[in-house]
């Protein structure tokens, strides 16, 4: 009976045993001071929000981390891998309108819950610099940036038309629209409103934010894309029409001011200042406008603004073209933005595909101006869209390409002083305002004397209420807290009200990684040279989800810290690392489509360990992971058996050092080392980037498959006794990232000293790693040239590569072509050539 249970894995008691010898050694994952002399590695996962519960894509996510932060640490870096909580934000408040609870008590009971969850997965970090975004000492400090920022002017009220989430009864920003829909409400269409909000000028840094992208080698290209389609810069030309008896002018955007003799109208967007103008005094027309505004509402909140359906209406007024003179109708057009360029468009229906749509549906000409470049091109049908034709019909223009005609028609408006060369892009100002309560205040006050009034520095934080009844109704719950909105003017000292707006959360997570570095600074949100020392992020790891919102939002914020002078680097981030979604039956694992698997029953059934090894193993960690239960217990398999075959053969192993071993190493203690250190080899190698940890979890199955096929030479003393101990304490050190406490538990019976974790990583010796080699005969159409040596079991590319790369085949077939490659594995390879 005792031997039996002897036999058996038990992660139920192995892990709790080591759990606790880790929260009795804190420092274990501290990282050291920079006098250390070790290079450093910053690796960091994206910090959770406290919804109380870890769901499996967060396993996934910190597994890949913490397997990375392991290896790291044991390859000897100074590794810096911290946690905290992005705790402010709208599930707090209705929690508390659901169940009574203050957002506060929420959010931390949240936090310790999913802190045991973390220490109960065995996750390495440090929690000495935990940073939770929802209390005072790290909140002040938004509000300390913001008040820096609203001093150099990036940060600035103005009224605008906002997405309003009803469901959030707040505002989002365009990057929190999805499809016409919440980020947060998949099915609630978001509002326009019009509202005074606050914004940041994130607008200022969209060149170099762009720009900047070239340099992100370690960024996936699909992020950089998602980024740069994002930023959306348009390079083109802002020109001035004139109305006809009327003192205004209508400065219209186009990236293609050489078309602009083919302009037989103009457009205005519904909400343009002419038009206003225009409607003042014509009820008829006030009515129609309103109906485009009502349409492109509509097509904005289903999300296809772009495929609008075009509608318009004629003013009966003319706009005046600068460079012929020509009368062109003005109308109002329900797919012309307000919001980009200049909110009004020359409209050359032959060569723009939604113009001509446009011009056939309301009888307006279409005129050819750019034709082919090659004169003996057959006409085109128009619309025409080119960009390397010639112009036609442009009067002092004809026969320039399109691109000098670009140039010579900017210099024209340049120096007659209706128009210019412009950038437009289509990255908005940041909206930061939003109407709740679980958020950052923002640090200004509103007197009727002195306007609006920043909160001095000295008075920082503005503290968030606690006694504050939370309930549905629109406009921000602060305004309903007389203690909170009466203030005393810092300038006048006369009665004033605080501003109750609070900040969007994204502007937590837009710098949260910095204070780790030094998060329990008091009088600065970080030191300096601590940052400068660990910036940039070596790895990041997190959901592709965010490659828009928190990974722009983060690289605005390090450009204005920098310009603020608290840090040296120009980006946050090395390299990022966005992994898969996990997936179960066919859908991604989500409460609302309720697939939810639990980590703390995985836990409870099959180990920490298990759970950490599957999320690594089940797919490559970029793609997809379709969570199948059978695969968490056939890890939990694999690991009793490593357990098993490390167990058997420890004492043989602890007594090796004294062993004094004079038998040979035999044939199966060689085939052993090879494949240790050919494993040795392909786990090093995608820690170092190629990031392949299913197949590293894999080589080590097929490791342990040989050590158990070996079982009867291990246990008749076939292999040397020193070569057991390289044999277990190697995979152990291999397994460590993946499975750590499992590899405590097998280090210490191995007799290992110290922790694993300081431990060094194993070295592949490319000697022992190396195949035996077999010699190939190469032929030429069936005669015999040359051999080559090759790994035995080598397949058939690497065969036919060693033959093309062999001497004197090289000088045999040079000018020849090879038709056909023929090998036999193992035996011959014959090239037919002509
Ligand atoms: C005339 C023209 C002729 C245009 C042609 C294009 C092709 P991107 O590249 O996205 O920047 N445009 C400008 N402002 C607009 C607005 N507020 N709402 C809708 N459309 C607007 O596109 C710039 C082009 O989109 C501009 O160049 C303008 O049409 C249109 F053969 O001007 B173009
Ligand atoms: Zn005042």
């Amino acid at each position: 009976m005792a031997e039996e249970k002897e036999l058996r894995y038990d992660p139920a008691t192995i892990e709790p045993k080591w759990q606790q010898r880790w929260a009795a050694d804190p420092g274990m994952y501290a990282a050291e001071p920079h006098s250390c002399g070790k290079p450093k590695y910053y690796v960091l996962e994206m910090l959770p929000y406290p919804s109380g519960q870890l769901h499996m894509g967060h396993v996934r996510n910190y597994s890949i981390g913490d397997a990375l932060a392991r290896h790291m640490w044991m390859r000897g870096y100074n590794v810096m891998h911290p946690m905290g909580w992005d705790a402010f934000g709208l599930p707090a408040e209705n929690a508390a309108l659901k169940n009574n609870t203050p957002p506060r008590e929420w959010t931390l009971s949240n936090i310790a819950a999913m802190k045991r969850q973390f220490e109960r997965l065995g996750m390495g970090f440090d929690w000495a610099t935990e940073v939770t975004t929802c209390l005072p000492d790290y909140y002040k400090w938004n509000q300390w940036f913001f008040l820096r920022m609203y001093e150099k002017g990036l940060a600035y009220r103005k009224k605008s038309k906002v997405n309003w989430c009803p469901e959030c009864a707040t505002v989002l920003a365009n990057e929190q629209v999805i499809d016409g829909r919440c980020w947060r409400h998949e099915d609630t269409i978001v509002e326009q409103r019009d509202l005074v909000q606050w914004f940041l000028r994130i607008t200022a840094y969209a060149q170099e934010l762009l720009d900047d992208l070239d340099k992100l080698d370690g960024w996936p290209e699909k992020v950089r894309t998602m980024q740069r389609n994002w930023i959306g810069r348009s390079e083109g030309t802002e020109v001035d029409f004139g109305v006809e008896n009327r003192p205004e002018k209508i400065r219209v955007f186009t990236t293609r001011v050489d078309t602009i003799f083919g302009a037989t109208s103009v457009q205005l967007a519904p909400e343009h200042a002419l038009v206003t103008a225009l409607a003042a005094d014509d009820a008829g027309l006030r009515e129609q406008v309103s109906k485009l505004l009502e349409e492109q509402k509509k097509a904005r909140e289903a999300g296809d603004i772009g495929e609008i359906e075009k509608h318009g209406i004629p003013t009966g007024k003319f706009a005046i073209n600068p460079y012929s003179g020509e009368l062109v109708p003005i109308w109002v057009a329900n797919y012309v933005l307000s919001d980009y360029g200049t909110g009004a468009i020359m409209s050359v229906p032959g060569h723009d595909a939604r113009d001509f749509e446009f011009a056939k549906k309301y009888a307006i000409p279409v005129r050819r101006v750019i034709a082919p470049a090659d004169p003996n091109a057959e006409e085109p049908e128009l619309p025409f869209l080119s960009e390397d034709g010639v112009l036609v019909n442009s009067g002092e223009f004809n026969g320039l390409s399109c691109e000098q005609a670009q140039k010579q028609l900017q210099e024209v408006a340049a120096r007659s002083a209706f128009g210019e060369a412009k950038v437009t892009f289509r990255l908005k100002d940041w909206g930061v305002s939003r109407q709740r309560y679980w958020g950052t205040p923002i640090p200004m006050i509103h007197c009727e004397r002195d306007g609006l009034v920043p909160v001095p520095d000295e008075q920082l934080p503005v503290l968030l209420p606690e006694k504050i009844e939370i309930t549905q109704q629109g406009g921000s719950p602060l305004s309903r807290v007389p203690d909170f909105v009466n203030v005393t003017c810092p300038r006048c000292k006369g009665p004033a009200k605080r501003e109750t707006d609070t900040m969007d959360t994204f502007v937590d997570s837009s710098w949260y990684f910095y204070r780790y570095t030094d998060a329990k600074n008091a009088n600065a949100p970080f030191d300096s040279a601590t940052a400068k020392y660990w910036f940039p992020i070596d790895q990041y790891i997190g959901g592709v989800e965010h490659a828009i919102l928190h990974l722009i939002y983060s690289r605005f914020w390090t450009k204005v810290m920098r310009d603020l002078g608290l840090i040296t680097n120009d980006e946050p981030v090395r390299r990022l690392f966005t992994q898969g979604m996990v997936i179960k039956d066919g859908a991604k694992m989500s409460k609302s489509k309720g697939n939810v698997v639990s980590p703390d029953d995985m836990v409870a059934r099959y180990g920490a360990d298990s759970a950490r090894m599957y999320a690594l193993f089940a797919a490559p960690p970029d793609r997809d992971l379709d969570w199948q239960e059978d695969g968490v217990a056939g890890v939990s398999r694999f690991l009793g058996r490593v357990w098993r075959i490390v167990t058997k053969y420890a004492p043989v192993a602890r007594a090796a050092s004294q062993v004094n071993s004079d038998v040979p190493n035999s044939g199966v203690a060689q085939k052993l080392l090879r494949k240790l250190h050919q494993t040795t080899a392909k786990i090093t190698l995608d820690f170092e980037g190629r990031w392949h940890f299913n197949t590293c979890v894999a080589a080590i199955m097929e490791l342990v498959n040989e050590l158990q096929g070996a079982d009867a030479q291990l246990a008749a003393g076939q292999v040397p006794a020193a070569v057991i101990r390289e044999l277990l304490q190697t995979l152990v050190l291999l397994i460590a990232p993946f499975a750590p406490y499992l590899a405590a538990e097998l280090w210490e019976e191995l007799g290992g000293d110290g922790a694993v974790l300081r431990q060094p990583w194993p070295k592949s010796d490319p000697g022992l790693a190396k195949e035996d080699e077999i010699e190939i005969p190469v032929q030429i159409n069936g005669k015999l040239v040359s051999v080559v040596r090759v790994a035995s079991g080598s397949d058939s590319k690497v065969i036919e590569a060693a033959a093309l790369d062999e001497e004197k085949v090289k000088t045999r077939i040079a000018g020849k072509t090879v038709a056909k490659i023929i090998v036999v594995p193992g035996r011959a390879v014959n090239l037919v050539v002509k």
